[in-house]
């Protein structure tokens, strides 16, 4: 049976508005593991990693970088515990906490893998540094960083760098690309599905295109997954929302084909904000999403 490892990180430093730390709870309140139990999967829930809390006043940026070094921190403990749990024969599962954390996870998952694929499923590319970056906010940033590019300490997490390759990604929804952004996938030739693509080709062909390309090229698959890449009117609570997104039914289909690909070797759902959200619906949607990705079937 294969074996799954939940790893909470409640982490709110990578941005500046409060709430995104309860992510890991309000993903457990929406019934993750009754969820995921269903399935044939060994399940375990290593509960929270520890991460330093948010204080009332913001801190001034250094470097154009806000929390650098509880950033840092958290995400040195994150990786450890990620490679581990690989370590160990299993399949990460880490809720956020917002997408600061997949530079952590990232660099666990990688060392791992020689040609490690990486889905991004998110509204933003998220591959602004400390030069490019419009806010300081290292949730903008942890694509870049694990290409080897942003400030030196958080490009060396855990030891070594780059992560991944640029021409293992696939960007997944975009539709806020800030100008660094857009420079580094031309530079890069980084492969974008942004919305534009996603209504001209369906989501079906998208899925299917991104398999077949990191099929050929990759020896795992992460995927990290953005509640706000989906809709904002499907998924409320999340700190950074733009409108024109993933549906619920296309975001549903991404994970199943994903699940039926067989490809996918680690995950992370994250910037699920419950105090922006609606009755917890973002959770209850990233739960969903979870189902689908994990094997769960309408029939
Ligand atoms: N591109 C903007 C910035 O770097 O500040 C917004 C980034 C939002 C990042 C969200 C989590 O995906
Ligand atoms: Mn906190
Ligand atoms: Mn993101
Ligand atoms: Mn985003």
């Amino acid at each position: 049976m294969k074996k799954l490892s939940i790893l909470g990180v409640p982490m709110d430093l990578g941005q500046n508005r409060r709430g995104v730390d309860m992510g890991p709870s309000a993903i457990r309140y929406a019934g993750v593991l009754e969820r995921l139990e269903k399935l044939e999967l060994a399940i375990e829930d290593l509960g929270n990693i520890e991460i330093a809390q948010q204080k009332g006043e913001q801190k001034e940026l250094v470097d154009n970088l806000r929390n650098l070094n509880e950033v840092m921190e958290g995400n040195e403990k994150l990786a450890q515990r990620v490679d581990e749990i690989i370590e160990q024969g299993s399949f990460p599962l880490v809720l956020g906490g917002d997408h600061s954390i997949a530079i952590g996870t990232l660099a666990g998952v990688s060392k791992h893998y020689e040609n490690l694929g990486v889905i991004w499923y998110d509204a933003h590319g998220d591959l602004n540094n400390n030069e490019t970056s419009p806010s300081g906010n290292i949730h903008g940033m942890p694509l870049a960083v694990s290409l080897g590019i942003g400030h030196e300490r958080l490009v060396n997490i855990h030891g070594y760098q780059p992560k991944i390759k640029p021409e293992n990604i696939v960007i997944i929804g975009a539709r806020s690309l800030d100008a660094g952004e857009r420079e580094l996938i031309k530079e890069k030739g980084i492969k974008v599905y942004t919305m534009h693509e996603v209504d001209r080709m369906g989501m079906s062909a998208v899925m299917q295109e991104t398999i077949d390309y990191l099929k050929e090229r990759t020896d795992g698959l992460h995927l990290s997954l953005d509640l706000d890449g989906l809709d904002p009117d499907t998924a409320p609570g999340v700190g950074t929302p733009v409108m024109g997104g993933l549906s619920y039914r296309e975001s549903h289909l991404a994970m199943e084909m994903l699940h039926e690909s067989g490809l996918i070797t680690s995950a992370e759902f994250v910037e699920v904000n419950p105090i922006l959200d609606e009755k917890n619906r973002t959770a209850s949607v990233a739960v969903g999403l979870m189902g689908s990705l994990f094997g769960e079937k309408l029939k």
